[in-house]
């Protein structure tokens, strides 16, 4: 049977849901055609965690602003196909969280070193924001921080490992969010790296 934990209003904590083992394969076949890179943003700073997507459309950033484009920018080529085991575990997440309809087209795939860090912010550039954002932890520890309405907040943190999976909607679709990895525990396989994959309608 699966715990799932309402951590606050509208955002769920499903431990243990997958696994790197589990997934890793296609996280590799991925990368294989569209490798991480780092983007760099509109103000023209370098972001230091390196991405990549899968789906119909991939989460970009540059010069003239941040927006999902049907085309990896390196290769000029569309992003590779969403591995349906990503899509599955989306949707079942999604629906022990009462989220019956969620229509995954997009994965964005972020690579952590240690001691990298993902500043508070908002995730807004998607049109519909009735549909959930399912996020999956591989590999090394991270804390993540729940800011709520204003990133000005005191942060509640909260330590994610290896297969475990979050959602988010409703309320809580909008909140301002960040992620630490300062103190992060390496995983047996990865090492000192955590992959986070963002599952999302676009
Ligand atoms: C991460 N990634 O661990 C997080 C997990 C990102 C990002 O924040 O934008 O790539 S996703 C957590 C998340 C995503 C979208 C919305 C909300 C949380 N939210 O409504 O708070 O690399
Ligand atoms: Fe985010």
């Amino acid at each position: 049977s699966q715990l799932i934990e309402e951590i606050q209003k509208d955002i769920y904590l499903l431990r243990n849901f997958t696994s790197y083992e589990s997934l890793i394969d296609e996280v590799k076949a991925v990368t294989a055609q569209a490798p991480f890179r780092f983007m760099h943003t509109p103000g023209g700073k370098k972001l230091n965690i390196s991405m990549t997507n899968c789906g119909d459309l991939g989460w970009i950033s540059e010069p003239t602003g941040y927006r999902y484009a049907a085309k990896d920018p390196s290769s000029k080529r569309p992003w590779p196909a969403m591995p349906q085991p990503f899509k599955q575990l989306a949707l079942t997440a999604a629906r022990h969280a009462n989220f019956k309809n969620f229509q995954p087209n997009a994965c964005l795939i972020n690579h952590y070193k240690q001691g990298r860090v993902l500043t508070a912010h908002q995730d807004k550039n998607e049109p519909d924001l009735s549909q959930p954002i399912v996020s999956v932890s591989l590999g090394m520890s991270a804390r993540f921080q729940i800011y709520g309405d204003a990133r000005n907040n005191k942060p509640l943190e909260i330590e994610l490992y290896d297969g475990d999976v979050m959602v988010w909607g409703r309320s809580a679709r909008l909140i301002y969010h960040g992620v630490k990895t300062k103190h992060s525990i390496p995983h047996p396989n990865l090492g000192a790296h955590r992959i986070n994959l963002t599952l999302r309608k676009v």
